[in-house]
């Protein structure tokens, strides 16, 4: 059946914008609707000041088109968020992207149709199109978590969430303000965004202390950013065959192979080098064995110890759990800033919030005045954004009913479910997405996706569903990684207990086994004949 469009992709993030090109790149009429007014995708929502990529620039970066690659030049070690927003203004620009991407356009629904194969695609301006691929490249944490404090409706105050920051400047100077979370979001707002040193108060109230490690941000110089565009094959080479999909991140050696002192050596030079060294390039067991665990833990603890000049404040900002089971964040200044006569923190689990009022936060043990309260309490992650747009697929089966509340994700090889033909997932649950370097993991799964878009269009066939037993295997497998971890052991986002009203799922959202391996299976399934799928 003639359609509208071959494919029409949600979302012009980086997801988005590469799936459009290697389909373009295929002769297929593409179309993005992009609810945002600019490319850029979490880069564009989330631009709260302080943010910045995590992930080294050196592997942040698209590496598919080395021209592409060697004609961008980054700043800095890690790429603040204006940069990656021309960063990915650039990409689309060099790929001349711009002209299939709709603006100010959201999905509301998009429905299976059994008798052509094609899905029924509806816009908020209430166009409805016909596609025959449907793909979501919504992102897995874009749907902001806004907690319902009591009396929240009685602030007269500003109110602002990190995830959904508004366009306008906003105005920091002398006021009293409340950050609630200290996730990688709030740690950046906090330490990195130069508010304490502007406002005339800054309270932060934390639920679960996190361990911080340095970032270590540094301007790059011209002799790096040449030697990075001169090695760019043996760079990708390493982020292919390593975990994370970035150089330095993996490690063959165990915590047990030193003795104390040469672990705490190991452990200062990964501190005082920065980016993800110390959770991933120290040893491999630091999330696999507790008590490797707890030397990672101790060390952290200590450094708070001789950071934080008050010993209760020290104290308070002291993780107990384990190390690496919430995301490692890693950030410059973070412990410091308490040293601050204008930074106090609340434990929330020993001073919970009682109310919100008219002008600031009551706890167990006293009030805080507030012009302003800063939410950075994160997203409701993976399943969210999918759940927020309208999908039916076989027998008007909603995504909510097949994944039963999020009970039950299954995703075959993290891109597509049984019961939604058609339907393929950029970053979906149970591919590496967040535990990797995400860009590198755009461009294994959306690549190996647009090929099988490439076989099925080459060889005439109308219909590609994931089979049931594939992905319940994938989904198996994907938790067994888990359960080979520690990651399970603590309540985090990760592990989908950050929704309250949201069931814990039966299986992991997000494929542990690493880059490399997961680059192997996209490449084994494809030689094997996308097994796993029924094409028909
Ligand atoms: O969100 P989070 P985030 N009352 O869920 C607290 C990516 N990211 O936006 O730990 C009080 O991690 C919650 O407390 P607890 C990255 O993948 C990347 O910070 O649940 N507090 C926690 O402290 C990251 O992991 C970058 O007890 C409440 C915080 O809010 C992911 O996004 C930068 C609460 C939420 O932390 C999410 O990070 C930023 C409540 N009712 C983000 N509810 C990079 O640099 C929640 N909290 C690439």
């Amino acid at each position: 059946m003639k359609t509208d469009f071959d494919a029409i992709v949600v979302g012009a993030g980086f997801s988005g914008l590469y799936m459009l090109h290697r389909l373009r790149e295929q002769g297929l009429n593409v179309r993005v609707f992009e609810r945002g007014t600019a490319v850029g995708g979490t880069w564009y929502w989330n631009r709260y000041p302080g943010l910045q990529c995590d992930t080294e620039t050196i592997s942040y970066s698209f590496t598919f088109d080395a021209d592409l690659y060697r004609d961008w030049t980054w700043s800095r070690r890690f790429a603040p968020r204006e940069e990656i927003q021309r960063y990915a203004e650039y990409v689309t620009d060099r790929l001349d992207l711009r002209r299939d991407i709709q603006f100010q356009t959201s999905v509301t629904f998009a429905h299976f149709q059994e008798d052509t194969n094609t899905w029924k695609v509806g816009l908020d301006d209430g166009t409805e199109l016909t596609t025959r691929f449907f793909v979501t490249a919504s992102g897995p944490l874009s749907t902001a978590n806004v907690p319902q404090l009591p009396g929240m409706e009685n602030f007269e105050g500003e109110v602002y969430h990190t995830a959904t920051w508004p366009r306008e400047d906003v105005q920091f100077t002398g006021k009293r303000i409340a950050v609630i979370g200290t996730g990688s979001s709030g740690a950046q707002v906090i330490c990195n965004g130069g508010i304490a040193e502007q406002v005339g108060r800054m309270v932060v109230f934390q639920r679960t202390p996190q361990y911080i490690t340095p970032a270590k941000q540094m301007l790059l110089d011209e002799e790096t950013v040449r030697e990075r565009k001169d090695n760019l094959e043996a760079l990708v080479e390493e982020m292919k065959n390593s975990s994370f999909g970035a150089p330095g991140t993996s490690t063959d050696r165990s915590a047990f192979e030193h003795t104390p002192k040469q672990r705490d050596e190991v452990f200062q030079a990964a501190w005082e080098y920065g980016a993800q060294a110390f959770a991933l390039a120290t040893y491999n067991d630091l999330t696999s064995n507790e008590e490797a665990n707890g030397f990672a833990a101790d060390f952290v603890r200590r450094k708070i110890a001789e950071i934080v000049s008050d010993p209760e404040t020290a104290r308070k900002l002291m993780p107990n759990y384990l190390f690496g089971t919430k995301r490692p964040i890693k950030a410059d200044n973070y412990y410091e800033t308490f040293n601050r006569d204008n930074v106090d923190l609340v434990a929330l689990k020993e001073e919970p919030i009682q109310e919100v009022t008219a002008n600031g936060i009551r706890t167990s043990d006293g009030f805080y005045e507030l012009d302003m309260i800063i939410f950075a309490t994160g997203f409701d992650a993976v399943t969210g954004t999918l759940f927020n747009m309208d999908i039916r697929g076989v027998g008007g089966q909603t995504l909510q009913e097949k994944w039963l509340d999020g009970a039950e994700v299954m995703a075959h090889l993290g891109i597509a479910t049984h019961g939604f033909p058609n339907m393929f997932m950029c970053q979906g649950p149970q591919s590496p997405s967040v535990m990797a370097n995400f860009l590198f993991g755009i461009e294994l799964n959306v690549g190996w996706t647009a090929k099988l878009i490439g076989y099925l269009v080459a060889h005439g066939i109308e219909r590609a569903e994931a089979n049931a037993d594939a992905e319940f295997e994938w989904a198996d497998m994907v938790q067994q990684q888990a359960e080979a971890t520690l990651l399970l052991k603590t309540e985090s986002w990760w592990s989908g207990a950050n929704i309250a009203e949201k069931p814990r799922p039966k299986f992991f959202l997000t494929y542990l086994g690493g880059v490399k391996k997961y680059r192997e299976e996209l490449d084994a399934n494809e030689a094997n004949g996308f097994k796993g799928f029924t094409l028909s």
